[in-house]
């Protein structure tokens, strides 16, 4: 599959969203557990800052992803949640990313958990939060690389049961479910209907 992205714009709120109407999937999840090296994973390059201390990414940005021949559409890397600078306390989406969900151009949300860790609340908590859109939702279990084989078996049991909605494991180290999830997104926004495995 020939992909060619490119960074649009960092948002600092809605006035700053692209306004050509092309769909987008969304990156959802706590801080640091991986969006951003997703999107570099996938667009095969490092587009998108990463860090391994959790707060990196504060802004909304749109990454605009063309495969093959196909429509354009966007990638969008969005702040994580459960993290607050100085405060111990975990944080919710906040007003940005909760003024991104409610655009009508978001054709599918990836909520991403790490694999390690299947059963956290605010991961709960967000998932019931997305769920009230009528839009697909995949959950992808990231750092699939550090589970250990009975963490595997055991966690993808929990997560099938907390979420009853397609799932998928991913690493960007190994490259596990890199190209399947191609497949999905590229679903995700021709609005074609994604069934659980
Ligand atoms: N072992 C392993 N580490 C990973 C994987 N994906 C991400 N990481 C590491 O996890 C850390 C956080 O990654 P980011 O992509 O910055 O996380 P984020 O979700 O964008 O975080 P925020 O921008 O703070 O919301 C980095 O140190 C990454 O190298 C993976 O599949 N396997
Ligand atoms: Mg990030």
């Amino acid at each position: 599959m020939n992909v060619s992205a490119e960074f649009v714009t960092s948002a600092t709120g809605p006035g700053d969203f692209p306004k050509d109407r092309l769909p987008e999937i969304a990156l959802v999840g706590r801080s640091n557990v991986g969006k951003s090296s997703l999107v570099n994973a996938l667009l095969r390059r490092s587009v998108a800052r990463t860090s391994a201390a959790p707060g990196k990414t504060r802004l909304v940005n749109f990454y605009r992803v063309q495969l093959n021949r196909q429509k354009a559409f966007y990638l969008v890397d969005l702040p994580g949640y459960g993290y607050a600078r100085g405060k111990k306390t975990a944080e919710g989406f906040g007003d940005l990313v909760e003024s991104y969900i409610t655009r009508t151009t978001v054709k599918g949300v990836l909520l991403l958990i790490d694999a390690r860790h299947p059963g956290l609340e605010a991961d709960q908590v967000a998932w019931n939060w997305i769920n009230e859109k009528t839009i697909q939702k995949i959950i992808i279990a990231t750092k699939a690389d550090k589970l250990t084989r009975a963490m595997r078996v055991r966690h993808t049991k929990e997560l099938e049961s907390l979420y009853k909605c397609p799932l998928r494991l991913v690493s960007i180290q190994s490259g596990e479910g890199l190209e399947g999830l191609w497949k999905l997104i590229v679903k995700l926004k021709n609005l074609k209907e994604i069934k659980a495995q």
